[in-house]
């Protein structure tokens, strides 16, 4: 019997509609009633068969002009714009990574970022071969920093961390000519392919989405990971709250929004000084209150409890509460109708990147050696607009949950590791977690991750197919948006347990950790590439084989399908909820399914029903455990 009610996605519903009602009365629009304008949906773009690659076109395959003006065919064509699509988001994931190395490259003991996992830098530093007996902290992850900088144009080899993978999926890679070299290397030569008159097979442009898609999942994603851990800590569990029901009435609302840590870990520590906080105490407020949406709120709930406001969809209700002195953000995921809208209330709008400037906010740049003035400045503006809030104005929805976040590997295995030795300890395995999936108390494992997307209810299909995997006794990993779905509906927390089969539950009262696990931000998912190649080394099997699966129910961005590709690749089938813009091709549709299990072993499973979805991962996780006999 479930004693906890647990916040139903029509309870999130109904209070987005009393926001978007507000929004009505503003005149304003929202996604919802953007949405509704750009429907229907342009087909040709829909499947993938408009090329505009040249001043020739725009050409569009139909059954009349089965070819483009150069001789393009629909299969090509759908190839060309599947590849750009893959490299638009490792590019913007790897860029993510890059600003994190050069944040690590200035890091210094007096300035305004320090090490803080000094254990990591060295780990990290021997595996790019560079000297750490004896030296400065600072000193390693300054070369550090600089090699990881190199791998991003070095002219020969191949990223470094692909040596982390298992030995069967570096042969394979290199075999079929996949092994990712330097991220822009990918980048670029993916652009130059689909440029007029180069590449025009579909299963060389498709092979290179992949190895575009590998060099930022195990390039450009892995290296913000890891970077960011040597700079703000290696996330730990963590107890924190979710939902628009974060934000506080008697409060200054700071929302901090976007992708890179280094903003957001510079706004907390502003947000914690006695002047600031003095400061609101004078102008009416009970003190400063931090919430995060969309990846930015992952790091920081990762690393400090930071309460999630919410995700992807929720950016315009935040400001529609009218209770937010500030919303800031630094890169990808954020809306430009934040500007008009946040000029209907007192809220303001402050974007810190030259890469992301968007009309009607203020612009503060954002740089390493002035990071501490420029966050004391953000949250000096929220605290003096508090005195703008028209309090009677104000409403925040009641729904909120309880959650635990912080799963990176290193706290799975220190959990795991408190359940079998008495003395806790960072060198532990994944054997408690391997014996449990042997022995079938635990079926299998999914990654759920991705967006929102206004193409299906928000966040339905995430906590739904979540409930049942969970039912069924599949522990699942979470990044993401996806993960602030899981946060908003109470399944990171303890409680969640009550919803899981028997052997799942168990599992969660031994080890004390709730059925879905947090493990942090989009380019987080390299943990998940980490977890599951280490799981595969230590049972002895291929990644193909574990009775583990990936999915995106409600994927949207460039960056989803890059790392579509990075997961295929590394050996795991992914299940998407939203279909893949290439149905104009058969021999793409092809070439991501059925064909890319012949080239790579694992492919993607595309069903638009969400019960249809979590049926077909539950029976794959179960054909899995079959092949292996268990
Ligand atoms: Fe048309 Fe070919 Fe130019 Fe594309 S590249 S717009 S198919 S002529
Ligand atoms: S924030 S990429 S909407 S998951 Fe990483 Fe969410 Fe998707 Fe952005």
């Amino acid at each position: 019997m479930t004693e906890k009610k647990f916040t139903t996605v029509e309870q999130m519903e109904q209070e987005a509609e009393l926001l978007f009602q507000r929004a009505r009365d503003a005149g304003i629009d929202t996604w919802k009633t953007r949405a509704e304008d750009q429907k229907n949906h342009c087909k040709f773009g829909e499947d993938g068969v408009c090329c505009r690659n040249c001043s020739m076109g725009p050409c569009r395959i139909t059954p009349k002009a089965p070819k483009g003006i150069c001789g393009a065919t629909a299969h090509t064509i759908a190839g060309r714009n599947y590849l750009r699509t893959t490299v638009g988001g490792a590019a913007a994931h790897s860029d993510h990574g890059r600003e994190i190395a050069h944040v690590l490259y200035e890091a210094s003991k007096e300035g305004n970022y320090q090490v803080k996992d000094e254990e990591k830098c060295i780990k990290v530093a021997k595996e790019f071969g560079i000297e750490t007996d004896g030296r400065d902290i600072y000193d390693i992850a300054h070369d550090l920093a600089y090699a990881g900088l190199m791998e991003y144009g070095k002219p020969f080899g191949y990223l470094t961390f692909t040596g982390r993978a298992t030995q069967e999926r570096q042969e394979l890679w290199k075999e079929i000519g996949i092994t990712p070299r330097a991220v822009d290397k990918e980048c670029t030569e993916a652009m130059h392919m689909t440029h007029i008159g180069v590449q025009a097979e579909p299963e060389a442009l498709v092979k290179q989405a992949m190895r575009t898609g590998l060099s930022d999942g195990w390039g450009g994603s892995m290296m913000g990971t890891e970077f960011s851990d040597i700079l703000f800590g290696t996330p730990m569990p963590k107890e924190t709250e979710a939902n628009l029901g974060v934000l506080e009435k008697d409060m200054v609302n700071i929302i901090v929004h976007g992708h890179d840590p280094a903003m957001s870990e510079m706004v907390v520590v502003a947000a914690q000084m006695p002047e600031f906080i003095n400061r609101a105490k004078e102008l009416g407020a009970k003190g400063i209150n931090i919430a995060g949406i969309c990846c930015t709120g992952n790091e920081v709930t990762m690393r400090h409890g930071i309460p999630m406001a919410g995700n992807f969809l929720q950016q315009e209700n935040a400001v529609l509460t009218g209770a937010v002195e500030v919303i800031v953000a630094d890169v990808q995921c954020v809306f430009p109708a934040l500007g008009p809208l946040s000029k209907c209330f007192h809220t303001k709008f402050i974007t810190t990147s030259p890469k992301a400037k968007i009309p009607d906010s203020e612009f503060i740049e954002f740089k390493v050696t002035s990071a501490l003035e420029t966050a004391k400045k953000i949250v000096s503006t929220a605290v003096e607009n508090f005195v703008n809030r028209k309090q009677d104005d104000v409403y925040i929805p009641e729904s909120k949950e309880k959650a635990v976040v912080g799963y990176s590997c290193e706290a799975i295995i220190k959990e795991l590791d408190g359940v079998t030795n008495t003395q806790v300890d960072l060198t532990g395995t994944y054997k408690p977690l391997i014996e449990c999936i042997k022995a079938g108390v635990l079926r299998g494992a999914v990654g759920m991750v991705g967006c929102n997307n206004p193409r299906v209810r928000q966040d339905y299909s995430h906590i739904e197919i979540m409930k049942k995997l969970i039912k069924n006794d599949i522990i699942v990993v979470v990044t993401g948006c996806a993960a602030q779905a899981a946060a908003k509906a109470g399944l990171l927390s303890l409680e969640a347990k009550e919803l899981c089969g028997d052997g799942l539950r168990r599992v969660c009262d031994l080890v004390g950790i709730p059925p879905i696990l947090h493990m942090g931000s989009c380019v987080d998912i390299s943990r998940i590439l980490m977890l599951v190649t280490d799981v595969a080394k230590q049972w002895g099997i291929n990644t193909t084989q574990l009775p583990v699966v990936g999915c995106a129910p409600e994927w949207m961005s460039e960056k989803a399908v890059s790392i579509a590709n990075y997961v295929v690749a590394t050996g795991i089938d992914t299940y998407l909820g939203i279909e893949p813009q290439v149905k104009g091709s058969s021999e793409v549709m092809h070439l991501i399914t059925d064909g890319s299990r012949e080239l790579v072993g694992a492919g993607y499973i595309i069903e638009m029903d969400y019960e249809k979805l979590g049926d077909a991962m539950i029976e794959g996780i179960e054909k899995k455990r079959a092949a292996l006999n268990i």
